[in-house]
């Protein structure tokens, strides 16, 4: 009986010998690079994850997709990654549930409205659909939002970007995971790589912990465990790490259906469509690997949500979480190959903003892979800016209010 099927959505493997590529991560951005690869015809690759496939930052995010980003080089790269997104559902046989909403950053001082309108011009020279808008239009989208001139920061002006939206992101993991392995990609989850082998200049071989076994290309996908891993290769990362955190509320009416931001305030929200809120807020201050959450977050969180939403006073709280986010200098990702380790490729970086780069990062670091040749998209993030001077400075708008 159909009904009674509880087909495994990937095949338990054996560890083999060799793999052309193995990948290091089992998020999102692992899983993408292994499917994109697959799709071209490599097929004899192994996607390593130390516990269950998506268990970190690719399961602790807050599933917010956008490309509203401010430098050139960022709205290109996030609004092919949308228009992936766009088509994923169809493209992996798999509803993801993304949902485009719209996004609204608000700006609640004069110096917010110019940072907004030069993020608008910016996306609308690189085509994408952004503006900025005033109280009117901002209360008819968001009625329930408090626009009051006596609220503590009143609301000004608001950055409007109507493809923006929010993603059903185990979904994602999941409908990658299974394509990834019915091409015949080795998804290998409780398999955690402690030892990066090196021979004449180039990655050999991963230690794991359930052996070892030779590798043409090693892919370092592992989010805020990207410095520990590249660590293994003998390379040290421009990259510090930071919790973020994140909770979630009882579910409501649906009252919602955009995805809110205020840096002034430090937390954006959105509501699922189980009618959840998702709320969150900066990184935290300090660097730690630390995952778990903490009362000053919940209390501070809570109340600027009801500076914006002071109707949400009763509302419970179901959990909340962390995750632990890679960040870098400019607030952009590094991709690409490690100069003088052949066969080493960097997929880390991804600071608060990863998940919604999954599907445009794996399409393009398989290209690279697979033709030895840089995708024009992923070329301004490769590590050599940091040494010679051409930063992607993405701090103004790669997330909330750092
Ligand atoms: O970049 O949109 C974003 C984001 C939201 C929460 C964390 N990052």
């Amino acid at each position: 009986m159909w009904w009674m099927r509880h087909d495994r959505m990937w095949k338990t493997r054996e560890l083999k010998d060799r793999y052309d590529v193995v990948i290091i991560g089992g998020g999102v951005h692992g899983l993408a690079i292994a499917y994109y690869l697959a799709k071209q015809g490599v097929t004899n690759v192994a996607v390593l994850e130390k516990g269950y496939l998506g268990g970190g930052a690719s399961g602790r995010n807050t599933a917010i997709i956008r490309s509203n980003y401010r430098t050139p080089e960022g709205v290109t790269f996030y609004d092919e990654s949308v228009k992936l997104y766009e088509s994923l559902s169809i493209d992996l046989g798999y509803n993801v549930f993304f949902s485009q909403i719209g996004h609204l950053t608000t700006a609640h001082t004069e110096s917010a409205i110019t940072g907004l309108r030069v993020r608008a011009e910016v996306n609308k020279l690189m085509g994408v659909d952004s503006r900025v808008i005033g109280p009117a239009e901002i209360t008819e989208l968001v009625p329930s939002m408090d626009l009051s001139p006596h609220a503590r920061y009143p609301i000004l002006a608001a950055l409007y970007h109507p493809p923006g939206g929010i993603i059903r992101h185990d979904a994602v993991v999941w409908a990658y995971a299974r394509e990834a392995d019915k091409l015949g990609v080795s998804v290998l989850p409780f398999t955690e790589a402690i030892g990066i082998g090196r021979n004449n200049g180039s990655v050999s071989s991963v230690q794991t912990t359930r052996g070892e076994i030779k590798a043409g290309t090693v892919v370092n996908a592992t989010a805020g465990f990207c410095s520990t891993v590249a660590k293994l290769a003998g390379i040290e990362l421009p990259v510090t790490t930071h919790p973020l955190q994140a909770f979630v509320t009882e579910p409501l009416t649906p009252f919602l259906n955009c995805v809110i931001v205020s840096s002034t305030l430090h937390v954006y929200i959105s509501q699922t469509d189980r009618g959840e809120l998702v709320i969150g807020s900066e990184i935290d201050p300090y660097t730690s690997y630390s995952s778990r959450s903490t009362l000053p977050f919940l209390e501070s969180s809570a109340a600027h949500t009801l500076e914006l939403f002071p109707s949400l006073r009763h509302v419970k709280v179901l959990r909340q979480w962390a995750g632990i986010c890679d960040m870098t200098p400019d607030y952009s990702p590094i991709m690409g190959e490690v100069p003088g380790i052949k066969g080493f490729i960097l997929d880390v970086g991804w600071g608060t903003y990863g998940f919604k780069a999954g599907p445009v990062a794996g399409k393009r670091i398989a290209e690279l892979i697979a033709t030895g040749k840089t995708p024009s998209v992923i070329e301004p993030f490769s590590i050599t800016r940091f040494w010679e001077d051409r930063l992607v400075g993405e701090k103004a708008a790669a997330a909330v209010s750092h």
